[in-house]
């Protein structure tokens, strides 16, 4: 089974029992840091109770009513925060955006006016969902557009997961998912992404699981973006929030779309131990990496290390320059110091150390193109054009989110095209148009 999670072994649970559950790591220090960050992501709810700051939504209430009645996480959350209706998408990104979806998005809003009520400082948001069905992309992207339109100077951060590159999800997935990412990168700020062939992946082949279910699925997202997050969550860290991290991360607006991965992952040998070195380079393993593009096919235009737990910062620095020696040619050279490192000092429960790999890598081109040429495959055909007509929507609509999709591969390819024969855009730019040749 997977390693201890954060998400699911911290709060809400009494502050107490927190306590307890680090009592091998207790040091006041580690308990001063933990009880500064719950605040982020919690609200402190009667009896020292933490409550999740998490509303939830879906058309089909029953994957909700599975969350709220299960005996373990159902007390966690807000039944008022739990916002399920008897519609459906059917599948139809168009549903979600346009017909089913904005009375439930709505409901949504005034929850998170009220969350917002509670907050000193709106920092930003975070979504969860998928891309490739109806309701998580089509309503997922009403609502992004609503939070920038009513809190238009906050962040928004997606944790998206695309639809695996290897398995068929359902038919409409590539259309449901190119119309997401047109607003995507309009929209957002920020976005993790992930895929379930990856994560299946891992789940079979690090963690010995043999039929993985979305549960085992889903605890390798949670652990990532709790990685993640931990630099927003503690203090000394850089990309100390998400408008640090966007501003370290995302060198062109428009390419922000991040690629992860995680160490320790899986059960073979004993994990909690791993050294820094070995975390290092697990880290840069493409088996490791939480969607499906291997990252040695592309550049990083920007990557962060975040190590947690017991990590001195000279051994942090020396496997992370040794990663930039070997693998030299495969960062983006136009950016200089593009890998940042950065240590928190706790560890989720458990475990001795950790790290998590946010990067900014050309690689993620192998999902756009691959959703590219199955969106065309189909539009070209019209194919399944009437299920989307008959909710209002024309074909207008389609050719943007494509073009716009195809502007953004073309960009990553300049990007690509630039580095691989050491153009300097500046001397193209003073008419120079001599290549600069760097070794
Ligand atoms: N990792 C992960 N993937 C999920 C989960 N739920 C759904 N998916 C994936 O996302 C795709 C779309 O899921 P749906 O449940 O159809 O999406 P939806 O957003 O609820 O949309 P509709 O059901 O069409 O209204 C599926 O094919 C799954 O591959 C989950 O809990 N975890
Ligand atoms: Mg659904």
């Amino acid at each position: 089974m997977p390693k201890p999670i954060e998400a699911t072994q911290t709060p809400p649970t009494a502050a107490s029992t927190i306590e307890a559950k680090l009592s091998s790591q207790s040091t006041n220090k580690i308990l001063d840091e933990l009880y500064r960050g719950l605040n982020i992501f919690y609200d402190e709810g009667a009896n020292g109770q933490y409550v999740p700051r998490t509303i939830m939504a879906d058309l089909d209430h029953s994957s909700l009513d599975s969350i709220m009645s299960n005996q373990e996480i159902g007390k966690w959350f807000r039944p008022d925060y739990s916002l399920g209706s008897t519609g459906s998408s059917g599948n139809n990104w168009a549903k979600g955006y346009y017909t089913e979806g904005p009375e439930l998005a709505e409901l949504v809003m005034d929850v998170v006016r009220k969350s917002a009520e509670s907050c000193d400082c709106i920092q930003g948001f975070q979504i969860f969902h998928s891309i490739g069905g109806g309701c998580g992309s089509g309503m997922g992207c009403f609502i992004t557009n609503r939070l920038q339109d009513e809190y238009g100077g906050a962040m928004i951060m997606t944790n998206s997961v695309f639809p695996s590159t290897k398995t068929v999800d359902s038919v409409l997935a590539p259309y449901n998912s190119v119309l997401t990412l047109h607003h995507l990168i309009e929209n957002v700020q920020m976005v993790n992404c992930f895929d379930n062939h990856a994560l299946n992946q891992i789940s079979q082949k690090l963690f010995r699981i043999e039929s993985p279910e979305m549960v085992d699925l889903n605890e390798i997202v949670a652990q990532s973006v709790t990685g993640i997050t931990s630099s927003f969550r503690f203090s000394g860290i850089i990309n100390s929030d998400l408008r640090k991290m966007a501003t370290n991360l995302v060198p062109f607006p428009r390419a922000h779309f991040f690629m992860n991965s995680l160490s320790p992952l899986g059960s073979s040998f004993d994990n909690s131990d791993l050294k820094v070195e070995q975390i290092t380079s697990q880290l840069f393993n493409p088996n490791h990496f939480l969607v499906d593009a291997n990252p040695k096919n592309g550049k990083y235009l920007t990557a962060s290390v975040i190590f947690r737990g017991d990590v001195s910062s000279s051994s942090a620095e020396e496997q992370v320059n040794g990663i930039l020696q070997r693998d030299s040619s495969y960062f983006y050279k136009s950016i200089p110091n593009n890998l940042q490192t950065s240590i928190c000092k706790v560890a989720p429960p458990g475990i001795k150390r950790t790290g998590t790999l946010i990067a900014n890598s050309t690689s993620i081109l192998t999902i756009f193109r691959q959703l590219s040429s199955s969106f065309s495959m189909l539009f070209k055909r019209k194919a399944f054009m009437k299920s989307f007509e008959i909710e209002g929507m024309d074909e207008l609509e389609f050719s943007e989110a494509i073009s716009n999709l195809n502007d953004l591969i073309a960009e990553y390819e300049l990007q690509e095209y630039e580095q691989d024969n050491h153009i300097n855009v500046d001397d193209e730019e003073l008419g120079g148009g001599e290549s600069e040749h760097v070794e």
